[in-house]
């Protein structure tokens, strides 16, 4: 019952009415109100929420403090997302809470909720920032440059919000004081499905990350330019996505282009640049390393073909995420032999896991589809994961 009203509380908050699917960008009206809901509904469970230098924010169940048992995800989404992504982990978390009270347990070590701000970097970029920049794996001077889409830093945003740039940056005592991180998320591809499982353990998250392409060219007349007189950078940009999907399909990887801005976008108008976002992840390391260095010489040879201009920028690297084998099987052994499967999908969780002991639950999602409307996990199953997630956290923290 707990889960039902967190989460029809939370459901219509950002909804993007011409796809159904959810606007909640990070440090906008939309994400104001996620935290503030976020932040009620923690106070009146009488845990004890602050916001940390970087924007994320903690509820403790009893006083912080060193060796605490967090769990947690984050409240943004993509362009019109899904409602399962993240919120589940944050909804689940203080269900979680409520079941473990009503059973009578209480933690003997400090239990924290967190929500991390720009998971999916839809507004900045860069992807896991509250995660990256709490552990250091961004410079606050890099993070304070990022812009959005209209050209709004990411100091400027978090300042309109009342939080000091300047004190962005990685937040070591904090960092210290987790003991362990368990994060609940719902799965985003059909692996549970599969196995006929409604709760399972992560092994591995697949290495990812996001590079900035620029092709330039040069704007003319639709009408009158003789196509062996143009500089077009969409054709350059258009085989370059060819080519991006032949290479991963040969690497056993996965290549993506699912955000282009055009310039001047006319269409009588041949445009003057082209600037295009690859997402990339493999298997390992070196065979991302391979795919997108193929990717690039595609896009360096096709521009010299059609006398553009490429330039390739890489906005975020996330290496390769090899979860705890002894709190994986753990947890597994908790959950009663629950599967143990890997993603491809990148969590603050990922990020964490290099510097303290960290472990995910994935949540059954009947179609797979996720960074979009159609995400979902059925009630049945999102209780299952309550229950697993509060087994879990009083076999780490309770009595
Ligand atoms: O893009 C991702 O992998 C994620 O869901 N943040
Ligand atoms: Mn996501
Ligand atoms: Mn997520
Ligand atoms: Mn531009």
């Amino acid at each position: 019952m707990t889960f039902e009203k967190l989460w029809g509380d939370l459901l219509p908050v950002g909804r993007y009415g011409p796809t159904g699917g959810y606007r909640r960008y990070s440090w906008t009206a939309a994400d104001a109100e996620c935290r503030a809901w976020f932040v009620e509904e923690a106070t009146r469970r009488g845990l004890t929420v602050e916001t940390d230098r970087n924007g994320n924010l903690w509820a403790w169940w009893g006083a912080p403090g060193p060796g605490a048992v967090v769990t947690g995800s984050h409240l943004d989404s993509v362009p019109d997302g899904g409602a399962f992504d993240g919120p589940l982990g944050v909804v689940s978390a203080l269900a979680a809470i409520d079941l473990l009270r009503a059973r009578g347990a209480r933690p003997v070590r400090p239990l924290a909720v967190a929500v991390f701000v720009e998971e999916e970097g839809a507004r900045f970029g860069v992807p896991c920032l509250g995660s990256r920049l709490l552990t250091g794996a961004i410079s606050p001077e890099r993070a304070r440059g990022l812009r959005d889409a209209d050209g709004v830093t990411l100091a400027e945003a978090v300042a309109a919000y009342g939080l000091d740039p300047d004190a962005l940056g990685p937040d070591t005592e904090r960092l210290r004081s987790i003991g362990v991180f368990v994060e609940l998320h719902v799965e985003q591809g059909r692996g549970l499905v599969d196995l006929g499982a409604p709760v399972g353990v992560a092994s591995s998250i697949w290495p990812h990350g996001r590079w900035r392409f620029d092709f330039t060219g040069e704007a003319n007349h639709a009408g009158t330019t003789r196509l062996e007189d143009r500089r077009d950078p969409m054709l350059t940009f258009a085989n370059t996505v060819l080519a991006a999907r032949k290479k991963a399909r040969l690497a056993g990887a996965l290549a993506t282009v699912g955000k282009v801005h055009v310039e001047p976008n006319g269409t009588n108008a041949i445009p003057s640049a082209v600037h295009a976002w690859l997402d990339a992840r493999a298997p390992d390391e070196e065979t991302l390393r391979a795919v997108v260095g193929e990717i690039v010489q595609a896009a360096r040879e096709r521009a010299a073909r059609d006398g553009t201009g490429f330039a390739e920028t890489c906005e975020s690297y996330t290496p390769v995420v090899e979860f705890a084998g002894d709190l994986r099987d753990r947890l597994a052994g908790v959950l009663g032999g629950a599967p143990v499967l890997p993603t491809g999908a990148g969590h603050d969780a990922g990020v964490l896991a290099a510097e303290v002991p960290t472990a995910m639950l994935f949540v059954r999602n009947p179609t797979g589809v996720s960074h979009a409307p159609a995400e979902h996990a059925e009630l049945p199953d999102c209780l299952a994961g309550v229950a697993a997630l509060a087994a879990v956290l009083e076999d780490l923290g309770c009595r």
